[in-house]
């Protein structure tokens, strides 16, 4: 069986990252289980992608329930998507799966305990202010979950209030947290680029847009489609 030595990839935008190194073959000792409309899938196969792994994807589908049979509960109490399977573990939460795969590859984590929890704060917080905003703003646009005028307008100036922070953030610093990608960025990424869809409009916020510019230039950075595809 062919063995995919991830940690020995050198950290994405570093000196000795190689940028002619080919896409990697599927390495099914990873287990993707995503939706391609869903902001959290994209953030785990966008890590994966970015670690230079592609996974075995498999695509569950959510409007006929999927994600609630025995099979996919057995995988996840949660009963979302995204989960990776990996050595024999079932993991879920696009927060845990990035910092999942930054400790078994070695890449885009924090160097030590001070510098991990700082850039766990920069995920729950966008959990808690930036996704559940965007995201909800996202869904109601698309009509897959609308909401009341006045609901969606609160959302609005949530995620507004939100994408002012990392604007300060990110005209002060080219990453979130410290002076290289982390998964800090790899997961507040997987939100903001989700605006589009929600028809907030990126225009006033130049550091946020350079930001993203920067992600997109890291070696192995897909769209969505190209990733979590089946
Ligand atoms: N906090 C979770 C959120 C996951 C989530 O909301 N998944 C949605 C798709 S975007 C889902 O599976 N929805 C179906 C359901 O809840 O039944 C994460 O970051 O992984």
């Amino acid at each position: 069986m062919r063995r995919v030595i991830v940690s020995m990839f050198p950290e994405p935008g570093s000196d000795d990252e190689n940028d002619d190194r080919e896409t990697p073959m599927t390495d099914a000792s990873w287990h993707l289980f995503a939706n391609p409309m869903s902001g959290p899938s994209y953030k785990a196969a966008l890590m994966l992608a970015l670690c230079g792994i592609r996974p075995k994807v498999t695509l569950v589908d959510l409007r006929s329930g999927e994600q609630k049979t025995p099979a996919f509960l057995a995988r996840t109490p949660f009963g979302q998507v995204p989960v990776v399977e990996h050595a024999g573990k079932s993991i879920a939460q696009s927060a845990s799966i990035l910092e999942y795969v930054a400790a078994v590859t070695g890449r885009l984590g924090g160097h030590d305990e001070a510098e991990r929890a700082r850039i766990r704060a920069w995920m729950y917080w966008d959990f808690d202010r930036l996704a559940s905003s965007v995201y909800r703003v996202r869904t109601h646009v698309l009509g897959i979950r609308p909401l009341d005028e006045a609901t969606a307008a609160h959302y609005l100036q949530l995620a507004g209030m939100a994408l002012d922070q990392i604007e300060s953030r990110l005209a002060a610093s080219p990453w979130l947290e410290g002076n290289r990608p982390t998964i800090a960025d790899v997961d507040v990424y997987g939100t903001v680029r989700y605006c589009g869809d929600a028809r907030i409009d990126l225009e006033n916020r130049p550091a946020v847009r350079a930001w993203m510019a920067r992600v997109e230039a890291l070696p192995g950075w897909a769209e969505p489609a190209d990733l979590l595809a089946a």
